[in-house]
């Protein structure tokens, strides 16, 4: 019986194996066995002189299947499969399309021949789900395409084209179109000839330079994957290609393949996958069936975020019309975007024709009433209530009917501003991340009175142009920034305490942060959050509450662009604690009666995860998220939070909810802060035994 992910059919002298598994064709265990069965009738099979091995649907197999990792393995494993491609007395060739990634690149380099369309995409992406390729990847690259290109695509993960320099080798041959046909009649020209080598008895492609390439990537890879074991067991695993015959390297990779699989990295970096894909999932009524078109995009101001989002959409194709007051801010917003392009061109990351083509996108306008025929607008002017509920009522009479309308703002109560319209049901928040343009997260925030099609279409064109977008409800700050107010609470309060803010940013970069919230708060200007909490009554009245931050704007320190805010700068933007700052809060501290002590790194690290924690679930409980995993994608794309911890409500499910309920109610008792009194849903789901995620 075979498979019905796998078929065999007979064409000619050529033996057809095609794999059907959407959307991806993943090597699952129904396409192991496939494979395995047909494989082996089609080699016994006196008529059948050479195999071609195919894919129905969008791509060729992008991988082993993510979802059985966390499950028990199942027969036959993919590294058994391979060696018998590799040893068949048949060739085999494998016709490529698509993105050809991790076990189905290892696939691929494990037939014969390769034989692809152009554009075809190959990768092992292992990494990015803190894996090493684990069928043989690393020691069949470097036989392929040299240990520099494995070390460098195994390491990063990125995927290239077969006919960039790195892929030479890969493909036999490349073609435009037609490719089934031509792999069987390229399998006919070399059904016969001999001696048939199979990768594995390459010689390792290597020059003089690559035996001391190892360290310089360790090093390397020490710092851009700070924290992280796959990297460096695919170093290890790569050299073992100097040392060791394939099948001593390749039993290597095994053991380093399952003791990455078994870790705790590896499992919280499967999740943040699945949980980037879910988030882009709403659930919404079954007469919504199609995203509305959109296709002309205005940008109500020209700031920086107006600028990054302007670029955001023409990066993807879409022509934008860029709306200021005047013309004098027209100019200076085109400027920047100008001089961002400028810098990627200079950087390589884009050529000067695309640059041009790009600028080419952009329309620019002063007067409202161009704005008849767009789809959507996204504004982003100046925080304000006042200015955001003008711009909306105007907007509303010069747009028509069926144009969405968004605000970009990242705390004001948008329920409110779409009451400026006739249109409530087509109103929504993007909430975009500075620079827009690069950062891949957007929450879209699904407003009291906003539509499922609004919503839907709103999704839809987040994937268009390359985000990662979740769903959220409306609240002060939503979901990231909400959060992010609770984590920089404590930071805050344990300035008051004698924590100096080196001491806590060391301390949650050690922990895995991107980098320090004080840093980070230094770089965007301390006064923004701070408008912004004057601008709502509804924070805790506490005389603690920010208050470190607010002595500082109230004493004229707001950040770098002021060369001191919680830190001093020097003239080369250096930082350091700075004794003024220090005394400061240690005056204040005495005045407000907040015991100084000395704060050690481990209660740092646990008053601020444990608070983001908290609010999370409060946020979950209240359904502001959708899922604990939204939250999780929230904080790993828009704030640093480190990938092989999986977002914090992943981190709180892994410590187990129990042991995190009761570290949260001592911190509730000691401070007595109404701030961490336990969430309802946290005491519920410990007293159960459950996890976030069975939410
Ligand atoms: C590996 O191979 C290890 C081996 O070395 C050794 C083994 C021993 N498994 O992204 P999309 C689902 S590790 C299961 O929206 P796109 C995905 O969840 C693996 N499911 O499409 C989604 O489901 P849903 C190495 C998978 O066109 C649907 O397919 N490979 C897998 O934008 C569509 O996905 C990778 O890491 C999978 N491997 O992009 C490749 N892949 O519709 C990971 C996808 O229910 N995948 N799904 O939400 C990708 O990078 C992208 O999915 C791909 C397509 C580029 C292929």
């Amino acid at each position: 019986m075979h498979s019905p992910a796998v078929s065999l059919e007979q064409r000619a002298n050529i033996g057809l194996l095609t794999i059907n598994n959407p959307p991806v064709n993943a090597l699952s265990q129904a396409v192991r066995q496939g494979l395995l069965e047909t494989l082996r009738k089609a080699i016994s099979d006196k008529e059948i002189e050479a195999i071609v091995i195919q894919c129905s649907g969008k791509t060729f197999i992008a991988g082993a299947d993510i979802s059985e990792f966390g499950k028990p393995p199942m027969r036959p494993y993919l590294p058994d499969l391979l060696k018998e491609l590799q040893n068949s007395s048949k060739p085999i060739v494998a016709a490529l399309f698509g993105t050809v990634l991790g076990g189905g690149f290892e696939t691929a380099l494990s037939c014969h021949y390769r034989i692809a369309l152009t554009g075809t995409k190959i990768g092992l992406p292992e990494v990015k789900l803190g894996l090493i390729p684990g069928a043989g990847g690393t020691q069949l690259l470097p036989r392929v395409c040299g240990i520099e290109t494995a070390l460098e695509l195994i390491t990063s993960g990125k995927h290239v084209t077969v006919e960039s320099p790195q892929a030479k080798g890969v493909a036999n041959k490349i073609i435009e179109a037609d490719l089934l046909n031509h792999a069987i009649s390229f399998a006919q020209q070399v059904a016969f000839h001999k001696p048939l080598v199979a990768t594995p008895l390459l010689d390792v492609k290597m020059s003089a330079s690559d035996k001391i390439i190892f360290d310089q990537y360790r090093a390397k890879l020490a710092k851009r994957s700070r924290g992280q074991l796959a990297p460096q067991r695919a170093i290890d695993s790569i050299e073992n290609t100097l040392s060791l015959s394939f099948g001593q390297g390749l039993e290597k990779e095994r053991a380093y393949f399952l003791e990455c699989r078994e870790s705790s990295q590896s499992g919280a970096m499967r999740h943040a996958f699945f949980a980037e894909k879910a988030a882009a999932r709403v659930t919404h009524s079954p007469h919504v069936k199609k995203p509305k078109m959109i296709e002309k995009i205005a940008i109500i101001g020209a700031g920086t975020m107006g600028g990054g989002i302007a670029m955001s959409f023409v990066d993807s194709g879409f022509p934008v019309t860029l709306v200021e007051t005047t013309t004098q801010n027209l100019e200076r917003g085109l400027a920047g975007i100008t001089q961002r392009y400028g810098k990627m061109v200079k950087g390589g990351r884009i050529s000067q024709v695309q640059m041009n083509a790009r600028l080419n996108l952009i329309t620019t306008t002063c007067d409202y009433q161009d704005l008849s025929e767009i789809d959507l607008v996204v504004e982003a002017a100046f925080e304000s209530m006042d200015v955001k509920r003008s711009i909306f009522s105007k907007l509303d009479t010069v747009c028509k009917p069926e144009a969405i309308i968004a605000s970009n703002t990242s705390y004001l109560n948008i329920d409110e501003i779409a009451e400026s319209t006739c249109r409530a049901n087509q109103v929504l928040g993007m909430h975009f991340f500075s620079p827009a343009n690069i950062m891949k997260l957007l929450e879209i925030v699904r407003c009291k009175e906003t539509d499922e099609a609004t919503l839907v279409s709103a999704v839809a064109l987040a994937k268009r142009i390359g985000k990662i977008s979740t769903v959220v409800g409306m609240c002060y700050g939503f979901v990231g920034n909400r959060m992010y107010s609770c984590y920089g609470r404590e930071a805050n309060l344990l300035l008051l305490e004698g924590a100096t803010p080196s001491q806590i940013d060391k301390a949650m970069i050690a922990w895995g942060m991107a980098m320090g919230p004080l840093t980070v708060n230094d770089m965007s200007g301390i006064d923004i959050a701070y408008k912004a909490r004057k601008e709502n009554p509804d924070l805790p009245d506490d005389p603690l509450y920010f208050q470190a931050a607010n002595l500082l704007v109230e004493s004229g320190r707001l950040g770098q662009k002021t060369k001191a805010g919680f830190y001093q700068y020097d003239d080369f933007g250096i930082q350091s604690d700075d004794p003024v700052a220090l005394a400061l809060f240690r005056q204040e501290a005495l005045s407000l009666e907040v015991p100084q002590r000395e704060v050690s790194q481990e209660s740092i690290q646990t008053r601020l995860i444990y608070a983001l924690i908290n609010e999370g679930s409060k946020i979950l409980e209240e359904g502001i998220a959708q899922r604990s995993g939204d939250i999780d994608v929230i904080w790993l794309n828009g704030y640093g939070f480190p990938r092989y911890m999986g977002g914090p409500m992943f981190y709180a499910d892994m410590l187990g909810l129990r042991s995190v309920l009761s570290t949260i109610q001592s911190l509730y008792d000691e401070t007595g802060k109404d701030w961490w009194k336990p969430s309802e849903l946290l005491i519920e789901l410990a007293q159960t035994g459950k996890s976030f995620s069975d939410v």
